[in-house]
């Protein structure tokens, strides 16, 4: 929001918070006058008893770690010593006073709160003003008259979320309830399959103290209608709540990147409107096209929205905006007859959506920060990402989050908070969904990375496998009705779509709509492709191999991964030294899948079983690495008829063995850089075939890309068989066989390797083996290393021999390696460069390969 000369609004202060057995924190926590006792330095610890000081937005969680009343739930399994919290009612108390300034031309106080972490009472000076019961959405809570300069006490009570549950009025998946689904609350914090049970409380985001008159300014939706080289049409939506009966003005501002205005207008609102409710058309010449990042730049435009009437300033904001269109083609793919598309196309040109799954980056969401997000967002970026899916068990991300991926150009594809399980379509929960909805739709509607409203995570899908006829999922109230009404009503230009995944004859088709491939790594032999068809581990190493992923003739895969550990830093950070071996209890503790064995399964398969720890993090590093691989080419060699892919995940919310390519530090596993090259926009890579190997080229861009490859056969430990150039060209935004290899040509064996390095295309190869059972000896790459500032190191790495499964090894979590976890190749020298977050000379470098 600009600065304005909006009056001067109510200032809380000194927060604090308390726990009560539940139902005894009244009125005493309410009541209470004054702010909370101040603690001297050298006064005796807090304790559970006393008003605990804290910052607001944060979480309770949060706030007993920091004043060590609950030991870290990350470390060993102090999860468990956690579970007490849930318990409890907790209490938030703070100063209020009122502005020495009287109220005048009919202005109220009132306070915004953006966040309530969810069951909440809200109380000032011990009198109720507000429930909630929606950690998603805003609520606006006008305060009585106060004296001017008088001093309050707010109190916010937060009750067990799920107290008043009743299961017995749940639906239930076979003999299963969901209770979280009857809260409007983060569906994680009961626990996933890569998520401790650490469900929160608190204010989570901001409150907002505001003197209000007349209006209250919605944020402003912002599409664009039209693209020609010349011109684009956008529209503004404009939407406020009267707060007064006077007449008023709006003025509208578009200023360009360098700050020029480019187009204005003014309403005038008549005294009788109900309710601030336009739309604004507004005409850009020259427009500065917002693009994904392979395709171009992300220029971002400030649209400014001010009211005013005879007596200033009613309400104002502000909004960095993209010019850019963007569609769902779901026409039928004339090539693949009887199937249809599922691509976005922005600004005209369909695009490979390259991606990841997003979850929150933090079970405790109310400490994300800008600061947090933005190596995240930032690594995706460089991972040639173009997509990320907010997944619907997580959060509406903060802001930050989306104004990082409208600087990245990631489109967002954003689940509605629904997750793995039967919703109640009780009238209440359906008021709730709606006024979320409407809050959230309006929130984001304006960001030019937004791509796609999507209704749930794979609720249709798993009801599906509930029955063996054809029958309407619970919720679907919510997400064929209530939601893409919302969004018509309240977006308009961005897409709905009703699940991921969904579409086609089971709601997880090969044919249309979007894909989850879990098939492998639940091991499903064959991949269950009609209603009815059983879906069944098959327990066997053979079930879980990634090969399998080339059996996906899906249209856009939206979900697919493979587990790997987490850097042995972040192992030592959380398990007790005691416990770092394979399946210990601890290491157990931070694996939240079941069962465990697939991990074990794909390992066996590619790596063989680890012995020690180190040995664990190589082969299960090398299993997801190598699994990711084969995926992603395969789905982008079938590009257009596959036009996305994002991997399941990209992230985690606490130190794990889970399907994340970024641990919760941040450190990047093998598997991040295997999806970095095989995303690069050229992409060159082996595909296997009866009669051999065939080379393909895919290219994202919208432009042919010549190339020139360097093929070669050869022998792990040195000797050349064949070597070949290729000119190559990639036609614009398409993927097409360069070439064929055949075995007569090219003959592999398990001690040799096929390799190609391009100019435009990573470096790339194919084995003939799988990695345990190749014979080759370890190789021992040498570096050197210049380091032209405190923060950049760069490296030269060399091989004799090849050098597999190369990589350079820092305790930053925050070092970025241009590539890492590489191949080397007999003779051949590489250079990565290392930027790193806090300065560290070269010996702060490791070199490991195998
Ligand atoms: C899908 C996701 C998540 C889950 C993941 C791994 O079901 O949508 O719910 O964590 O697979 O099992």
């Amino acid at each position: 929001m600009p600065t304005l000369n909006l009056p001067p609004a109510c200032v809380l202060s000194d927060w604090s918070l308390r726990g009560f057995i539940p139902g005894t924190g009244y009125p005493q926590a309410a009541t209470a006058q004054g702010a909370a006792p101040r603690t001297a330095p050298d006064a005796a610890p807090y304790t559970l008893n006393s008003w605990l000081p804290v910052s607001v937005p944060g979480d309770v969680h949060t706030a007993l770690i920091a004043a060590d009343l609950l030991p870290d739930p990350y470390y060993d399994r102090n999860e468990d010593l956690a579970a007490w919290v849930q318990e409890r009612e907790w209490w938030y108390r703070a100063t209020l006073k009122a502005p020495a300034a009287p109220r005048q031309n009919g202005e109220q106080d009132t306070l915004r709160f953006l966040g309530l972490d969810t069951m909440a009472a809200i109380y000032l000076d011990g009198r109720e003003l507000a429930r909630t019961s929606n950690m998603f959405r805003e609520y606006d809570t006008p305060l009585p008259a106060l004296a001017p300069g008088s001093v309050h006490t707010l109190a916010i009570r937060f009750s067990p979320p799920l107290a008043g549950v009743n299961e017995a009025e749940l639906p239930k998946w076979g003999e299963k309830t969901f209770p979280r689904a009857a809260v409007r609350k983060a569906q994680f914090g009961y626990g996933w399959d890569w998520g401790p049970v650490l469900p929160t409380f608190g204010i989570w985001r901001p409150v907002i103290a505001r003197r209000e008159r007349g209006l209250r300014l919605d944020h402003p939706g912002f599409a664009t209608l039209s693209l020609s080289d010349a011109r684009a049409m956008t529209a503004v939506r404009l939407e406020g709540e009267r707060l007064g009966g006077a007449p008023f003005e709006v003025q509208v501002s578009l200023r360009d990147p360098e700050g020029r205005e480019v187009a204005a207008a003014t309403r005038r609102v008549a005294a009788s409107a109900a309710a601030l409710d336009e739309t604004i058309y507004l005409e850009v010449l020259n427009p500065q096209l917002w693009w994904t990042p392979e395709l171009g730049g992300q220029p971002l435009y400030a649209l400014s929205v001010s009211a005013s009437d005879e007596h200033g300033v009613l309400d104002a904001v502000e909004r960095r905006v993209g010019i850019r269109t963007l569609e769902l083609d779901q026409s039928p793919d004339p090539l693949e007859w009887g199937t249809r598309f599922f691509r976005f196309v922005l600004n005209g040109a369909p695009i490979f959506a390259r991606g990841a799954d997003w979850i929150p980056a933090d079970s405790f969401v109310g400490t994300l920060t800008r600061e947090r997000y933005a190596p995240l967002l930032e690594a995706a970026r460089d991972a040639n990402m173009n997509m990320l899916r907010v997944w619907g068990g997580g959060i509406y991300e903060h802001d930050a989050f989306y104004d990082l991926c409208d600087e990245l150009g990631l489109l967002v594809w954003q689940d509605f908070m629904f997750a793995c399980a039967p919703y109640p379509e009780t009238p209440e929960l359906a008021l709730e969904v709606r006024r979320e909805a409407e809050t959230q739709v309006r929130r984001l509607r304006a960001h030019p990375s937004l791509a796609l409203w999507c209704g749930n995570n794979e609720n249709q899908w798993i009801d599906d496998l509930q029955h063996a006829t054809p029958t309407p999922a619970l919720g679907v109230l919510y997400y064929d009705q209530i939601l893409p009404q919302t969004v018509a009503a309240l977006d308009g230009a961005t897409p709905y779509w009703p699940g991921s995944p969904y579409g086609g004859n089971d709601h997880n088709s090969m044919d249309e709509g979007d894909r989850h491939n879990w098939d492998v790594w639940h091991g499903n032999r064959p991949f269950r492709r009609h209603f009815g068809e059983p879906m069944g581990n098959d327990g066997t190493p053979e079930g879980v191999n990634p090969r399998n992923y080339t059996l996906d003739m899906g249209r856009f895969i939206s979900e697919f991964g493979l587990h790997a550990a987490p850097a042995l830093e972040t192992l030592e950070r959380v398990i007790p030294p005691g416990e770092r071996f394979f399946h210990s209890a601890s290491f157990d503790h931070h694996n939240k899948d079941n069962p465990k064995n697939k991990g074990d399964n794909l390992m066996t398969l590619i790596t063989g079983l680890p012995g020690a720890l180190q040995e664990y993090l190589d082969f299960s590093q090398i299993a997801q690495a190598e699994g990711l691989k084969i995926a992603i080419e395969h789905y982008r060699r079938r590009k257009p008829h596959c036009s996305g892919a994002l991997v399941w995940q990209l992230n985690d919310c606490w130190p794990v063995m889970s399907w994340s390519v970024i641990d919760y530090y941040g450190f990047k596993k093998a598997g991040y850089y295997a999806l970095k090259r095989a995303n690069a926009p050229v992409m060159a890579s082996f595909k296997e075939t009866e009669a051999g190997l065939e080379l393909w080229l895919t290219n994202d861009t919208l432009n042919a890309v010549n190339d020139t490859l360097t093929l070669r056969l050869g022998e792990f430990d040195g000797p050349v068989i064949r070597e070949e150039t290729l000119n190559v060209t990639a036609p614009a935004n398409g993927s097409s066989c360069v070439a064929t290899l055949g075995a007569g040509e090219w003959p592999g064996a398990a001690n040799r390797y096929l390799s190609l390095r391009g100019n435009h295309a990573p470096a790339n190869r194919a084995f003939f083996a799988a990695i345990k059972d190749l014979d080759r000896q370890a190789a021992q790459p040498s570096m050197s290393i210049n380091q032209p500032d405190p923060l950049t190191l760069q490296v030269t790495l060399h091989a004799e021999t090849y050098a597999y499964f190369t990589h350079l090894l820092s305790r930053d979590e925050g070092a970025r390696f241009s590539d890492n976890y590489l191949d080397l190749q007999p003779g051949e020298s590489r250079e990565v460069t290392v930027r790193l977050s806090k300065p560290a000379g070269p010996e702060s470098l490791t070199l490991r390969a195998l």
